[in-house]
């Protein structure tokens, strides 16, 4: 069942009061140790929730709070705790169709709109990883199979219409966050709205894309396409900040924007953040063109993504097309097994289709709208930072116009390559 908001018995925690409130949950003293021996610290740099890190005699967990409003924007902007419920269904459906590629839930606490976690260690932000220039081998391989198995096994290709239809409705419920992906994302970039902020130096740029008509068609296209195709159930929300890494491990956080939508989003999204870390490393490089070998690093991650996304979406549609769509019955039992491999190859051309538009919008609003990347804000010399922004919201203009047109990923890199030495301010 969908939660109302619980806000009457819901406290926030802060580090002295978590060991007594949650000190006598056995899992996280048989996992933590006694909570006289915690210590607690407050890590949260996300845009939402408080995240706790308990460390105890035995070991250390993740305790993950909502707000009942946006940390980013403070009280005056109020946002149900029932996000935290979201999140943890999510968490539980992505461990079941892609296990090991989330962290190990312990605890949820629906009133406290708690979420206690494995605490993953010695794991970074991905995003912070690709500011320092680091690598991560089978980084886009991991990440375009986590696309594909949750994206699949989330939709009708796969579930039986009972489950899917149940889950479409629990997670219809998200309405506030999703609200919040349907202006920040589809909207605010296309209009002077109020919560947008830029670079100095922008302003041409930004007033190409707002005097562009057939880019304000475009974007609520794709809005549309955001609120009607209920095809998966979607991470949501699955950019550079919603990874965490180490040398050996990958794991996807975060999913309280989980909604269910159209493939292509999450594809699109975690594309346009490979794409906006490509873009914006020359205002991190020490001297010019040291970061060249690295830009093609993340090239080469951005074409894994589809690339490991494709493979794994066409084994799956092979071996498990298990649901209510393109059966077997009609195709590879009537001796059509060729009228199935079209169907899948048309479908993919639909669900590429569709993420290069979410890719185009998801570059406009992390520059012009409330929630920027660090990729970018942590450039300090502005007119630097203003260069590589106008560049990657030229690409997204690209992308989205030409979504139609560009036939595959090798095309989107050329595209990439060439607005990376041209001028855009
Ligand atoms: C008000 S929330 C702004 C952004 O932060 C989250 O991480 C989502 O990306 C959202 O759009
Ligand atoms: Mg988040």
């Amino acid at each position: 069942m969908i939660p109302s908001d619980t806000a009457s018995q819901y406290e926030a925690l802060t580090p002295s009061t978590l060991p007594s409130r949650l000190g006598g949950l056995s899992i996280l003293t048989n996992r933590v140790g006694p909570a006289d021996s915690w210590q607690v610290e407050e890590v949260g740099d996300g845009n939402l929730n408080l995240v706790f890190i308990l460390r105890g005699a035995a070991g250390a967990a993740i305790v993950k709070q909502a707000l009942p409003y946006v940390r980013l924007v403070g009280e005056s902007w109020p946002l149900p705790l029932k996000r935290s419920f979201f999140e943890y269904n999510a968490l539980i459906r992505q461990e079941a169709r892609d296990p090991g590629a989330v962290p190990e839930v312990w605890h949820f606490d629906e009133a406290q709109a708690i979420v206690v976690m494995e605490f993953l260690t010695p794991h970074i932000i991905l995003r912070h990883g690709l500011i320092a220039g680091k690598r991560y081998k089978g980084l886009g391989e991991r990440l375009g199979d986590f696309c594909a198995r949750t994206l699949f096994r989330g939709s009708d290709l796969s579930m039986t219409p009972a489950a899917k239809k149940a889950d479409m409705a629990l997670f219809a419920g998200n309405v506030e966050l999703c609200d919040i992906t349907e202006n920040l994302v589809f909207s605010d970039p296309y209009f002077n709205a109020k919560l947008n902020h830029h670079t100095p130096g922008l302003e041409g740029a930004i007033a190409r894309i707002q005097a562009d008509m057939a880019l304000k068609v475009a974007a609520q296209h794709l809005k549309m396409g955001f609120t009607s195709q209920a095809e998966t159930m979607l991470h949501g929300d699955l950019h550079t900040g919603s990874i965490m890494v180490s040398d050996d491990d990958i794991r996807v956080i975060d999913p309280e924007f989980a909604t269910y939508g159209p493939i292509g989003f999450d594809v699109g999204m975690l594309i346009s953040n490979f794409l906006m870390a490509y873009m914006s490393q020359p205002g991190h490089e020490t001297s010019a063109g040291a970061r060249a070998g690295y830009q093609d690093w993340l090239l080469s991650v951005t074409a894994a993504v589809w690339t490991s996304f494709e493979a794994e979406f066409t084994r799956l549609w092979r071996e498990e097309r298990t649901g209510i769509l393109y059966q077997a019955t009609l195709y590879e039992d009537q001796g059509h097994g060729l009228a199935g491999e079209i169907a899948r190859a048309e479908r993919l051309g639909m669900i590429w289709r569709d993420a290069l538009g979410f890719c185009g919008v998801e570059m406009h609003r992390r520059i012009l709208g409330l929630a920027h990347n660090a990729d970018f804000e942590r450039i300090s010399d502005a007119p630097t930072r203003a260069g590589c922004e106008a560049r990657a919201l030229a690409l997204g203009t690209a992308l989205i116009h030409g979504r139609n047109g560009l036939t595959g990923i090798p095309a989107v890199l050329d595209l990439a390559r060439r607005i990376s030495l041209e001028n855009h301010l």
